[in-house]
């Protein structure tokens, strides 16, 4: 089953808005395999950006993401990875379309409270990079045929 990588950034938790996060992707019918709250370390964070390193917001973003306590989810589901983005939203929240996370919650690039995994692959490197095997857990929805045909 597919999985993706999603992550409630520092202003998205100290905003309140873990449990609204939380209840989008549950009530859309992804399954929650992982989850845990931290505070990240500059190497975690300069990994996980490390495509963005040359970038001029790069440093501030660092900065941003090591600044306060974030929450790291792994989601599953069919085509988690594409819908998670939709539901997340564009990257600017004043372009994000209503309706979506960002689009309902931010105002600004450098305050756009989640990140998502933006393609399979990179699901999979980021998956690994912020869990372990054994804090993931394999279950199965006991409401499952009522998702899939
Ligand atoms: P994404 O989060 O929608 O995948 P990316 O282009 O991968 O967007 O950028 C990673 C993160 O870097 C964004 O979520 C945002 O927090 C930050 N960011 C991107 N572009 C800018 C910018 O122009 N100014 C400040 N921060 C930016
Ligand atoms: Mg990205």
């Amino acid at each position: 089953m597919e999985r993706t990588f999603l992550m409630i950034k520092p202003d998205g938790v100290q905003r309140n808005l873990v449990g609204e996060v939380i209840k989008r992707l549950e009530a859309k019918g992804f399954t929650l395999v992982g989850l845990k709250m931290m505070k990240v370390s500059r190497e975690l964070a300069e990994k996980h950006y490390d495509v963005h390193k040359e970038r001029p917001f790069f440093q501030g973003l660092v900065e941003f993401i090591i600044s306060a306590p974030v929450v790291a989810m792994v989601w599953e589901g069919d085509g988690v990875v594409a819908s998670a983005r939709k539901i997340i939203g564009a990257t600017n929240p004043l372009t994000a379309e209503p309706g979506t996370i960002r689009g309902d919650y931010g105002v600004s690039i450098g305050r756009n409270l989640i990140h998502g995994s933006d393609a399979i692959e990179t699901a999979q490197r980021e998956v690994a990079l912020w869990f372990k095997e054994e804090e993931l857990v394999s279950w199965e929805l006991a409401i499952g045929p009522w998702l899939y045909e």
